[in-house]
């Protein structure tokens, strides 16, 4: 699914996340490399160009450049805007309470999967609790109804069917009656597909608009077609109204186009996909989920949950003041400590520090000391971490025992952290022209002892 997507996105992605400094040519060239991807994978051409240049003028801000981790930052960007291009916070049906009988109507062009989808969502409604009927108002391809018929039974759902039927809007009053007489709750239908829109097609779901006024009107969709799959929707949006899009064969969509293109040009949410040719193989539409895979999933993903976990420009910032008073105490050490285990390579951190970038390499860090400190530290209260000064001879000997150091260790780190606190002091006024620099302290100074 959307293979070729996930491996030029991937390709960027992993240039510029191994990035400790990007500049601005480098956020061209990856918007570049991501444009032509979408491109490629047949997005609508005014949808690639607005994605771009929002994307553009967000990367190119204070947030992303300015920020300790420029790559994470911008890949993040990027995985937020995709997931509002594809529909945002997603948007499953609007049916009625289970006393009230709601109903479906599934339109297309022909060979799109209405027939397959109607029976795919009864399944799930029925999964969901709910009892739903299907009726085959496709009176024009010969079999269609027995099609239905079929999946029903495949699926224990009930069909109804008017064999010699000539009018849909009949056939779906009889399956009305029934659905009230027997109390089922969700009635889907099923319609005829043309090879093209035409006039003879539109009036006829017209008239079973007007007489059903269903509570939704999900146009199915091939997603193979890609982005004409989205002005399909469009047409069909403007002729009939639309409340959602299915789109099917998304397990052989290897471009995108058509789910990247959906929301922006119809104005309608994808509501589900089709996975596969089984009843079973459909799932509601997450853009969150999608945007994941599209990214890469894995790798990336998880870079961009890092991202969001590590200190904001105003935590940052707070601290730098900590840092310039000499309010610094710690707890915000241990908070450092922590935050940089959290990101995992001290090395990227390193290089990010100007002109301090390989001058020292990871190895130059003792890690037990790293750990040593950790452990001293947790063992400490809360009132100590907050003023260390209180910290005497009694104090000293419980948290060597409960870090199993020793209370002469615990006087050199305090001796350390006082040094350092000085140091922190003059580093952070030296460094408060530089955004970078700021970062870095509030980030990570505490942690390495300089
Ligand atoms: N792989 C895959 N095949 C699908 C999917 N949905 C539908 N199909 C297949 O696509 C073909 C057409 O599906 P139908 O449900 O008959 O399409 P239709 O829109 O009802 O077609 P008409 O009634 O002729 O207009 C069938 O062979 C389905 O098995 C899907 O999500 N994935
Ligand atoms: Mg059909």
């Amino acid at each position: 699914m959307l293979d070729k997507l996930t491996q030029k996105f991937s390709e960027t992605f992993r240039f510029i996340a191994g990035k400790s400094v990007i500049t601005e040519k480098n956020i061209d060239d990856a918007v570049e490399a991501i444009k032509m991807a979408l491109l490629e994978a047949d997005v609508n051409l005014r949808v690639v160009r607005r994605f771009v240049n929002a994307t553009i003028e967000e990367a190119k801000g204070e947030r992303v450049l300015r920020s300790v981790d420029p790559g994470q930052q911008f890949i993040k960007l990027v995985h937020d805007k995709l997931v509002s291009l594809l529909g945002g916070d997603g948007e499953g049906l609007k049916l009625k309470g289970p006393d009230t009988l709601s109903t479906i109507l599934m339109l297309g062009l022909q060979g799109s999967g209405k027939t397959t989808s109607s029976a795919k969502l009864a399944l799930r409604l029925k999964k969901e609790g709910r009892k739903p009927l299907l009726a085959a108002c496709d009176l024009v391809r010969p079999a269609a109804v027995e099609q239905l018929s079929v999946l029903g039974a495949q699926i224990d759902v009930p069909v109804y069917r008017e064999d010699g039927a000539k009018d849909p809007v009949a056939v779906y009053k009889g399956a009305l009656a029934l659905a009230k007489k027997n109390l089922y709750d969700t009635l889907i239908i099923d319609t005829t597909g043309r090879l093209q829109i035409d006039e003879p097609m539109m009036e006829e779901l017209q008239r079973l608009k007007d007489a059903a006024k269903p509570d939704e009107l999900l146009l199915v969709a091939d997603s193979m077609t890609g982005q004409a799959a989205a002005d399909i929707a469009k047409t069909f949006n403007e002729k009939i109204g639309l409340t959602g899009v299915v789109l099917t064969k998304f397990d052989s969509d290897t471009r995108g186009g058509a789910a990247l293109s959906l929301k922006t040009v119809t104005g309608r949410a994808l509501k589900f996909v089709g996975t596969g040719e089984k009843p079973e193989d459909f799932e509601p539409f997450h853009p969150d989920r999608i945007a994941g895979r599209i990214l890469g999933m894995g790798d990336v993903v998880s870079l961009v949950e890092k991202a969001q976990e590590v200190i904001d420009q105003k935590e940052a910032l707070e601290l730098q003041k900590k840092m310039e008073k000499e309010n610094f105490t710690l707890e915000d050490w241990l908070n450092q400590l922590r935050s940089v285990k959290k990101m995992g390579s001290l090395q990227k951190m390193l290089d990010m520090i100007p002109g301090m970038a390989g001058q020292i390499s990871e190895d130059d860090i003792n890690k037990e000391d790293f750990k040593h400190q950790e452990a001293i530290l947790s063992s400490m209260t809360r009132k100590e971490r907050a003023n260390h000064l209180i910290i005497g001879p009694a104090r000293r000997s419980r948290i060597a025992k409960g870090s199993g150091t020793s209370a002469a260790e615990i006087g050199r780190l305090i001796k350390k952290f006082e040094k350092m606190r000085t140091m922190m002091k003059k580093m952070a006024k030296m460094g408060k022209n530089s955004a970078g620099m700021q970062q870095m302290m509030g980030q990570m100074g505490g942690g390495l002892g300089f």
